[in-house]
């Protein structure tokens, strides 16, 4: 199974630590396209040297978008990009699963918990010392409808 994490990048690097957590646990799924997500080194500014690679990081992320079999995106920290490509992702029919920590004091976007169906895109609430049970519940889960 190909896998897509989506996390922030440059709308801020606060839960990188999480994306790690999370990304550790989908590789025992399948492979993720998308680990360098998760990665201390990828800072926010550190970004702005890559700056001329924009368009190729655009269209490589697109390209593993619709490769990919499920989407899992961790949305609390508020993100640009990861918006985006969970508008592509719904407009390609993916999987997609989103990841909210309501903790985090933050309310998150209309756009993405109004586009949850319960079916094809899910938004689920946590507190991170229940992450790794959420991603086994939700990838049971998957197998059960997948076969
Ligand atoms: O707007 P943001 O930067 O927060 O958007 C984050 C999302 O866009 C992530 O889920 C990524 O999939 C994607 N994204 C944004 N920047 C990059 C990136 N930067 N590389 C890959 N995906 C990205 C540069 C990488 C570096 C090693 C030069």
């Amino acid at each position: 199974m190909k896998i897509y994490f989506c996390g922030s990048i440059r709308g801020g690097r606060d839960d990188v630590d999480l994306y790690r957590k999370i990304v550790q646990k989908l590789q025992s799924y399948g492979s993720v396209l998308t680990e360098h997500v998760s990665s201390p080194e990828l800072t926010e500014r550190g970004e702005d040297a890559a700056a001329a690679g924009d368009q190729a990081i655009h269209d490589r992320d697109v390209d593993w978008l619709r490769q990919s079999d499920v989407i899992v995106a961790e949305v609390t920290q508020p993100s640009l990009g990861v918006g985006y490509e969970l508008g592509r992702a719904v407009d390609m029919k993916k999987k997609i699963f989103c990841l909210f920590r309501p903790s985090s004091g933050r309310a998150l976007s209309a756009m993405i918990r109004g586009a949850a169906n319960g079916d094809e895109f899910v938004v689920r609430d946590y507190s991170e010392d229940e992450v790794e049970s959420i991603l086994e519940e939700f990838f049971s889960r998957l197998k059960r409808t997948s076969v």
